[in-house]
């Protein structure tokens, strides 16, 4: 196979030329495919099945153990004008950093097959989908790209109807380290990355492109690609409302998409559309819409149960990959919070140890198919997507963010969303569980300066007749003595009602110099074992707190000096004059 798109089968030879593989293969994405992936994988050790009467088709994958989360620092965006990556990213000169990653590619894939693998983001008869073709050496990234995005014949006929794609190029080299580069080259739709084999470091579709290139084009086209995950919420009237929400990695963001509501709410439903991703566009009917652009989820695994989330716990029980999670004696997966069976062999393949660390990697990861989601919503597939009645930011704080609040508007919800700060997550190298600023969520995944990204946020109240309600929640406050103060998990529908109740203009609230906040008998805490005093901590606005972060939040915008929209700088005096008073 090949294909008719010249520049398509141009970069093909010439990529071929640089890497010098053993074989070429164009991905169709049949099943047969898969199959034959897998068995090569299972031949090759890359992958293990799992115990076939509890865990059908499931099958584990250990990547090397330096090579487990994404690598922000290793991370680089290459536009001709530094200033336009800005200071949210690190930059390479375009030229440069071809000529680095060029280097290591020379040669690289001797005695390997070099797969190229068209797909699609988003549902393939949409407009607002945009595809991308990896070139690999990895058969793993390949079965996971299969499961996450609309990959194979039609996505390539898509291309070649289109004569448009974004290049991604991606060798696992030699998993050294310190051969390792994430690079990305927005003005000419390329992504070249090197030496890792880990999830967003290699599906390409995924936050390479999905965001940060994406990003860059939407910016250009008049849409926005973001770090939200799309849920319907329908009521027992059978009326449903979607929103997007955008929280850093790690916080939550596949179990909000999946919730279960608990048996106190009954009646109330949840649709899944996404868990990730969201690139959202103006509808002809004026109102914000969303489509997700992926077809699978790449989960995070422990902690996932048939309590925290039965719908996650469900759908990986069959058809799907883990990464780097542990073993029973039985050869079923095993991970720290399922709260069944008991590990044997940790995720470097070692008897388990206790005193090793966990048996399952903070950040190991399950990616299955979204259909097998008992919540899979089918509007997922729909070409416009869903119309947004509401988008949420939110963090992981300790202290200081109250359970949920509203912005004013839609320019102070930019402030809001700008201003959003998370403890961080295995999810990326480095501590973990130290707050740093991470602006709607996307510091990771920004593909331009953040400043230019802010003032495209705020272009959109001239652009859509009918925008969404912006909201910040906060699920993981705790007391002094570290206990979390709400439940969380299913029990988040009772947020995410009254934050519907607000759109429909169906409850009050109480205005704060931050947002307007809940009055405490709006929000439905039948059944939970909350006291008074818990929920009035759940919802107070500590003006002296507050005040510092405002502080450190100005000294943040300060580093984008003059670039910084004018609007967003009133916006946080506004707060800042509110909290003085
Ligand atoms: O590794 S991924 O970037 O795909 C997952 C995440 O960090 O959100
Ligand atoms: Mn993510």
């Amino acid at each position: 196979m090949t294909s008719r798109n010249k520049p398509l089968h141009d970069w093909v030879d010439e990529v071929a030329r640089l890497t010098r593989p053993k074989n070429i293969h164009w991905c169709d994405g049949s099943q047969k495919e898969y199959d034959d992936l897998v068995a090569l994988m299972l031949d090759t050790g890359d992958l293990m099945e799992l115990n076939r009467d509890t865990n059908p088709n499931c099958f584990l994958h250990r990547s090397d153990p330096s090579d487990v989360a994404r690598v922000e620092h290793l991370t680089f965006v290459c536009t001709s004008d530094e200033k336009d990556a800005g200071p949210n990213n690190h930059w390479m000169a375009p030229a440069d950093a071809h000529r680095k990653l060029d280097a290591l590619f020379d040669g690289c894939m001797q005695g390997r097959t070099l797969y190229v693998i068209p797909y699609c983001m988003g549902p393939i008869e949409s407009p607002f989908a945009r595809c991308g073709v990896e070139i690999t050496d990895s058969p793993y990234v390949v079965v996971n790209m299969k499961l996450m995005t609309r990959m194979g014949k039609e996505a390539l006929e898509r291309i070649e109807r289109e004569g448009r794609f974004v290049k991604g190029l991606h060798s696992i080299g030699d998993l050294d380290p310190e051969r390792r580069f994430i690079t990305h080259f927005p003005e000419e739709l390329t992504i070249k990355s090197f030496g890792s084999g880990y999830g967003g470091n290699a599906l390409l579709g995924k936050k390479c492109h999905a965001l940060r290139i994406a990003s860059w084009q939407a910016r250009a086209e008049g849409w926005l690609a973001e770090h939200m995950l799309i849920v319907g919420v329908e009521s027992p009237a059978g009326e449903t409302h979607y929103l997007a929400c955008a929280f850093p990695s790690a916080c939550g963001k596949t179990n909000l998409a999946m919730l279960i509501p608990p048996e106190s709410q009954a009646g109330w439903k949840i649709w899944t559309l996404g868990d990730d991703i969201a690139w959202l566009h103006v509808g002809r009917d004026g109102r914000l819409r969303a489509i997700n652009p992926e077809a699978g989820y790449f989960g995070v695994v422990p902690g996932t149960n048939a309590k925290t989330n039965r719908n996650a716990y469900e759908m990986i029980r069959h058809d799907a990959i883990f990464t780097n999670v542990g073993l029973t004696a039985d050869k079923e997966p095993w991970w720290e919070g399922k709260r069944v069976g008991e590990p044997a062999i940790d995720w470097q393949g070692r008897p388990y140890e206790p005193g090793n660390g966990p048996a399952a990697h903070p950040n190991s990861r399950f990616t299955v198919d979204a259909k097998q989601n008992p919540s899979y919503s089918t509007l997922a597939d729909h070409p416009d997507g869903v119309p947004l009645s509401a988008i949420v930011f939110g963090g992981r704080r300790r202290e200081l963010a109250p359970l949920v609040y509203q912005a004013k508007d839609w320019a102070h919800g930019v402030l809001v969303g700008a201003s959003v700060a998370s403890e961080t997550t295995a999810a990326a190298a480095g501590e973990v569980g130290v707050v740093r600023r991470d602006p709607m969520a996307m510091k990771p995944f920004c593909g331009y300066n953040f400043a230019d990204y802010w003032s495209h946020w705020l272009s959109f109240e001239d652009r859509a007749d009918d925008l969404p309600g912006i909201f910040h929640v906060n699920w993981f406050r705790q007391d002094a003595d570290g206990q979390f103060l709400w439940p969380g998990f299913g029990e988040n529908l009772r947020v995410l009602r009254w934050i519907i109740d607000r759109c429909e203009g169906r409850v009050g609230a109480r205005s704060t110099p931050i947002g307007l906040v809940p009055h405490a008998e709006d929000i439905d805490v039948g059944g939970l074992a909350i006291s008074d005093a818990t929920l009035e901590s759940l919802l107070a606005v500590d003006t002296g707190k507050w005040r510092n972060e405002m502080d450190e939040f100005g000294e943040y915008l300060d580093a984008y000096g003059e670039r910084l929209p004018d609007k967003l700088r009133e916006e946080h005096e506004a707060v800042r004059e509110a909290l003085a008073g």
